[in-house]
């Protein structure tokens, strides 16, 4: 006798119902992750490349309004308040760092030992550095934008990107840390990609740094999430600004 989809289905959702974890949890443990945040990069976006990369499909819940937010505190589901919040493997994660190690360790993207992932640690940070200070440009007063503006370009030019172009110089492999690619590849990826949109022609004295984007660029899941209409979400504008700052307290730093 064949067992059909739905029954096997009916048959292990009646187990569920009776155990103290209970049916909604145990459904999003082998669902996809949900992603809760405001619908622009913001913290989100690194979270949304590593889930993409690892070829992970994912759900948005997007916070539109202060309610939303609200909402999502008063019925105890941020552990401090905040987000990005990611609901997967039946845990509510928030804090971006935890989530991202998370995801990063669950698809291997976080290399073989101790001291790769130190360095991983290191590319990674530097990149959220560079991230940071692009994605909170738009939330600056505008007398100051310029100034900052040009410190990033700068930083990038002088600080970052001459540090990981030596790296591929020196090791000569396709990948920043243990010859595999790891989460370092991908946020360098996104950060070549977000200074680009400032400056185009940034990565010119890089030519290493060029071909590394073209190699990331072809692996198929990140091919696929750079193709329009994939998760990916563009630069914020001014509607977005607008929207982020109503619901969130955007600190000037
Ligand atoms: N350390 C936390 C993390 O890394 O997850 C910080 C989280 C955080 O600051 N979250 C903000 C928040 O929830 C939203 S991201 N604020 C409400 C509160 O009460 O603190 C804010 C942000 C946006 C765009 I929107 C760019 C950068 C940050």
């Amino acid at each position: 006798m064949q067992t059909s989809h739905g029954q096997i289905q009916q048959y292990l959702e009646s187990i569920l119902t009776n155990t103290v974890i209970g049916k909604q949890t145990l459904r999003n443990m082998a669902g996809k992750p949900k992603l809760y945040y405001f619908n622009g990069r913001g913290r989100m976006e690194t979270i949304r490349w590593l889930l993409a990369a690892a070829g992970v499909e994912f759900e948005e819940q997007l916070i539109e309004v202060k309610e939303d937010l609200e909402k999502l505190r008063q019925g105890g589901e941020l552990l401090f308040q905040q987000v990005p919040m990611v609901e997967m493997d039946g845990m509510k994660m928030v804090q971006t760092r935890a989530i991202l190690n998370y995801i990063a360790t669950k698809h291997n993207l976080y290399g073989k030992d101790m001291k790769q992932r130190v360095w991983i640690d290191t590319y990674c940070e530097a990149t959220m550095d560079m991230n940071k200070s692009i994605t909170m440009l738009p939330f600056k007063p505008a007398d100051k934008r310029e100034k900052a503006f040009a410190d990033i370009i700068e930083k990038a030019t002088t600080r970052y990107f001459p540090v990981f172009e030596k790296v591929f110089k020196d090791h000569g492999q396709n990948f920043l840390v243990g010859n595999q690619l790891s989460r370092a590849d991908i946020q360098l990826f996104e950060a070549i990609l977000t200074v680009e949109e400032l400056k185009a022609d940034i990565l010119t004295k890089f030519p290493l740094l060029m071909a590394f984007k073209e190699r990331i660029s072809n692996i198929p899941t990140v091919k696929k999430f750079l193709q329009p209409g994939s998760p990916r979400k563009p630069p914020i504008d001014e509607k977005g600004i607008k929207k982020a700052t109503e619901v969130f307290h955007l600190i000037d730093d």
